[in-house]
Formats: structure tokens, C-alpha cells, sequence
């Protein structure tokens, strides 16, 4: 395992085993038949999409799923040759591209295929025709649609429907009846499909929410996202709590500077935070160009196992904290994660920044380096912008 040097103190830390975790208890869930698909977009969702992509397979994940071609060839070119999807919007003049990758590719436009098939394609082109039953994103909507892309599809060899797929707008929410209506949707567009279709294809419906909520409606396999990543995808999903779920990102500092600043003093852009007293205050080398936005001011970070809140504007690189006694330049701070008895969890910074989990790793910047851990013990060390 290769250790890329990076000369900074802020890190965000991956535990590879908890990847390992979250797949099999999901594992334990499914159906025997049902299949995983890791979803590693947006980079694994900020954790990383190599190393996540190659524990997750090793967990027992069948493929691998992005959003972005750009994001599946990088993955072919790192060594994986496991079946790998584009859920999104490829261009018809990169079919020749994905085919000669053997990368299967979304597809839900007639015109999209005649382009396509205008190319020409080195070796067949694997296609997952999306259908929207609800989400409203992608897809097609009517047998009609269906019918005009399965003719595209007979009429030329070199392609070859792999798949079917839908994507469930509100699996994770606590009234099920849009589910419901979504997954009616599907079983009537699967009905016409069957009746015209005569090939075998597989079909795909779940996310992390519907996979582990609904388990027993899973077809031949789930794209398992933000759960693989240990996180739930709601409040509702997080108290139901359908299988236990262990985080695998952390985000950590350390002090770089420490100082006693008498009362009536003001701290950092603007002046928005003056002391009231004596205070000991922390500067940490971390700001919103690694993706610690300003609207974190106010929220706590972990020094000494206890919770001291950030003072003053967060500035680009660096923001202050307000330390309840002196500590050393060099002392640890946790932004996400434990010390002692003491957590803040993606859930509480989502909550503060008023989001959802999935967007706090993903706006952890390329600047930040990623170190791997596999049982507590460091592996490897990333450093995104320089990899
Ligand atoms: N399948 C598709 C088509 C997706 O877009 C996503 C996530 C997943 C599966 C995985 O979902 P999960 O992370 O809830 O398991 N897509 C997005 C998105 O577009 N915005 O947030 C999550």
C-alpha cells in the first residue's frame, strides 16, 4: 500500500472495515438472489471512489455504479473489471467509448440510440433503459416511449439490453403511499415489457432506503449508496434503524495556534464574534476552500474529548475556536467523529447546515486528504488533489 506524503494537519479518515461492515449486514437483509451494486460517485461520495470501490467488491458488491462516464473510466483505468454502470446522461458520441470499456450505459431517449448507432461501435453497447416512475429526473414515462426505444434496440446488433431500471423518489420518507404509487408505476411498464420483450434482462428499483426498508421487493439487484457509506438517508430510516449502520468518515486538525486574547476583543472577518472575558482561543487550519462553509460558525468541534464552539467567521483556510483552558500547538481536533465519550456525527452537521448527510463528505474538498484505515490501522493516505 502506497503512503502519498501530504504536509498539512487537516485529514479526513476512511475506515475501510466499516464499508465492509455496512455491505454485509445489508447482505444479511437482501434475498440470496439479490445482488449489491456499490454506488462510488461523486468520488465514493467524497470518501474516495478506489478504495471504496475496491472494499466494497471484496465485501461481496457485484459492480460498481456512477454517475458520470469520466467517473467509470477512471475506474476501468484503476484495474477494475468488475460490471460497471453509468446511471446518468452519457453522450450518444461516447457510445463507442463505453462499449470498448464495457461499460453499460443508461439510456431512455429514441434519439439517443439513432445517434448511437450512427457511431461506430467497436463491440456491443450494454444498455440499462431507465424508466421514471415518479422521480421525474430521467427516463421513460409511457409504453409508447418503451416501444420506440425496444425497436432502436432490436434493429441493431450492437446493442444489448442488459437491465431495466426505476429510481424511488421517497423511499426513505415515513409515509410509504408515493413508494407505493412508484412501484406500481414499474409493475405496470413491466407488464407491457414482458408482453413485448422476450430476452433475458435484469432489473434494478433499490436505493439504500428501499433496499434495507423493503428488502423483499429488491429485484436482481440494489444500488447501495449513502448506507454503504455507513449513514441512513433520513431521520425516519435512522430510527427505524433496518440493519446497523457503522460510519466510515471522520474529519480531524489539529491546533496551530494558541493564544490568551483579553475581553472586548473581536475575532476573524467582520467582527462578529468579540470575547467577553479572558479567552484561550485555537486557530485551526481548515476553512471553506476545504469545504467547512461559513455557515458553520457557532458549531463545536472536539479538542480533549469536549466540545468547544467555532468563534468568528470561518475565512478560507483557517477559522478559531474557544477553548476552555491553554493546549498545545499540535493538539488534535475532531470536526466529525469521536473523542472519548464524545461524538459529532455527519447527522448533526447535516442538521446544522439545515441538509441531508449525503451532501456533508461530498463537500469535503479534494484539498483535504484522505487517509484509509482498515480496523483502526492506517493503510493508505490519498491526497485527491494530487491523484
Ligand atoms: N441510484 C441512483 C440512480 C441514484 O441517483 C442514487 C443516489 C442511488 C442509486 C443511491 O442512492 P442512496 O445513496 O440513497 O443509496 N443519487 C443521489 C442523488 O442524485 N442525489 O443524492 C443522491
Amino acid at each position: 500500500m502506497s503512503f502519498a506524503p501530504f504536509y498539512r494537519d487537516s485529514w479526513a479518515e476512511v475506515e475501510l472495515s466499516a464499508i465492509d461492515h455496512n455491505i454485509k449486514e445489508l447482505q444479511k437483509r437482501l434475498q440470496p438472489e439479490t445482488k449489491i451494486y456499490a454506488v462510488v460517485k461523486a468520488n465514493g461520495y467524497g470518501h474516495g471512489d478506489i478504495e471504496v470501490a475496491d472494499q466494497a467488491l471484496k465485501a461481496g458488491a457485484s459492480g460498481l455504479a456512477v454517475a458520470l462516464l469520466d467517473e467509470a473510466l477512471r475506474l476501468r483505468e484503476a484495474g477494475f473489471d468488475c460490471p460497471l454502470l453509468v446511471m446518468g446522461w452519457t453522450r450518444p458520441e461516447d457510445a463507442p467509448l463505453a462499449a470498448e470499456k464495457e461499460i453499460a450505459v443508461t439510456v431512455f431517449q429514441e434519439d439517443w440510440l439513432r445517434q448511437a448507432s450512427e457511431q461506430s461501435i467497436p463491440k456491443p453497447l450494454k444498455l440499462h433503459m431507465k424508466w421514471d416512475t415518479g422521480m421525474g429526473r430521467i427516463g421513460i414515462r409511457t409504453t409508447e416511449e418503451m416501444d420506440a426505444l425496444l425497436r432502436q434496440i432490436e434493429q441493431n446488433a450492437i446493442f444489448r439490453l442488459e437491465a431495466v431500471f426505476t429510481h424511488f423518489a421517497t423511499a426513505d420518507d415515513e409515509e410509504s403511499d408515493y413508494y407505493l404509487e412508484q412501484e406500481q408505476r414499474f409493475e405496470n411498464l413491466f407488464s407491457h415489457f414482458e408482453r413485448v420483450w422476450t430476452k433475458d434482462v435484469e432489473f434494478h428499483t433499490g436505493n439504500s432506503a428501499a433496499s434495507m426498508r423493503f428488502p423483499e421487493r429488491m429485484k436482481h439487484f440494489v444500488r447501495f449508496g449513502i448506507s454503504m457509506y455507513g449513514l441512513y438517508p433520513s431521520s425516519v430510516v435512522k430510527e427505524e434503524r433496518p440493519i446497523p449502520l457503522s460510519p466510515a468518515f471522520s474529519l480531524h486538525s489539529r491546533l496551530i495556534h494558541v493564544k490568551k486574547v483579553e475581553a472586548n476583543q473581536s475575532i476573524s472577518y467582520g467582527a462578529t464574534y468579540t470575547t467577553e472575558q479572558d479567552e484561550w482561543i485555537g486557530t485551526i487550519p481548515l476553512g471553506y476552500a476545504d469545504g467547512w462553509i461559513r455557515k458553520l460558525q457557532g458549531m463545536d468541534v472536539l479538542v480533549d474529548g469536549k466540545r468547544h464552539p467555532i468563534v468568528g467567521r470561518i475565512c478560507m483556510d483557517q477559522f478559531m475556536i474557544r477553548l476552555d483552558q491553554e493546549y498545545p500547538v499540535g493538539t488534535k481536533v475532531t470536526l466529525i467523529g469521536k473523542q472519548e465519550d464524545q461524538e459529532i456525527t455527519v447527522d448533526e452537521v447535516a442538521d446544522y447546515l439545515d441538509t441531508i448527510t449525503y451532501e456533508i463528505p461530498c463537500m469535503i474538498s479534494s484539498r483535504v486528504p484522505r487517509m484509509y484505515k482498515k480496523q483502526g490501522e492506517q493503510v493508505k493516505a490519498r491526497h485527491l488533489l494530487f491523484s
